[in-house]
């Protein structure tokens, strides 16, 4: 059975994101999965730019269903990251850049397989932001929105909007030096009718509960809990501001 994930205006929400690549660690996976049940985190995100075996995606998603009983959904870097045993998907068009192929090919390519997998779609606007530049620049080869322009962030988010698209996710990309800053948060938060995602960089409880503040409806933790996984245990139920 599919569990679904559901994102409102309102909702302060945490997804963790697993790179297949670093998950090939069982020791880490199992580390971070034993304490993820009394932690604050809502979803699990599976994917990245760049993948190394794709194909082993599937048996991951399976292992980490064996270890949580949390939504877990695709961030697909290409259609190479599609499996069928994921609840569902951010399908994503990335609307900062101007690759058709990251605008709407890879998802020509995909919907017929996500239709037939029956994965939950999650419309998403996904805008890479940033001034120096990340795995996911360099493998979309697109240009991010620049770090200090909350009003070009602003606009396309708007444009996402007005096309339809039900989320959107504003990414310093992974491992970024920089999250978007709050002034960007707030000012898409308070300027959009849809639920914003916040990641990229994220390190601390003081930068999640910032970008919550400032109108963030899900954060992002990837790299921090690779490189140190007692950070989810660092973010239990009552360390986070809800
Ligand atoms: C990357 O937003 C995600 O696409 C998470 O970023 O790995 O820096 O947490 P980090």
């Amino acid at each position: 059975m599919k569990l679904e994930f559901t994102l409102t205006k309102s909702d302060k929400k945490l997804a963790l994101l697993i790179d297949p690549d670093w998950a090939k660690d069982k020791e880490w996976l199992i580390e971070v999965f034993s304490e993820i049940k009394y932690s604050e985190f809502d979803l699990i995100l599976i994917g990245g730019s760049l993948v190394f075996e794709p194909d082993k995606i599937s048996q991951l998603i399976t292992e980490i269903k064996s270890l949580c009983d949390l939504p877990v959904y695709l961030f697909p870097g290409n259609v190479n990251q599609v499996s069928k045993n994921a609840d569902g998907i951010l399908f994503m068009s990335l609307i900062s850049g101007r690759n058709p192929e990251f605008l709407i090919g890879q998802h020509v390519t995909g919907a017929p397989l996500i239709r037939s997998y029956g994965l939950h779609v999650i419309p998403t606007g996904y805008m890479i932001i940033g001034n120096t530049q990340t795995s996911a620049h360099y493998m979309s080869q697109t240009q991010a929105i620049p770090y200090n322009k909350p009003d070009i962030a602003l606009a396309t988010a708007l444009a996402a909007e007005m096309l339809g698209l039900k989320v959107i996710y504003m990414d310093g990309g992974s491992g970024a030096d920089r999250s978007p800053s709050n002034k960007m948060i707030k000012i898409l938060s308070n300027e959009l009718t849809i639920p914003l995602i916040v990641g990229g960089g994220i390190q601390s409880r003081k930068q999640i509960d910032e970008s919550f503040e400032n109108g963030a409806n899900l954060i992002v933790i990837g790299t921090a809990a690779e490189k140190r996984p007692d950070i989810i245990s660092e973010l239990r139920t009552s360390s986070l501001m809800k």
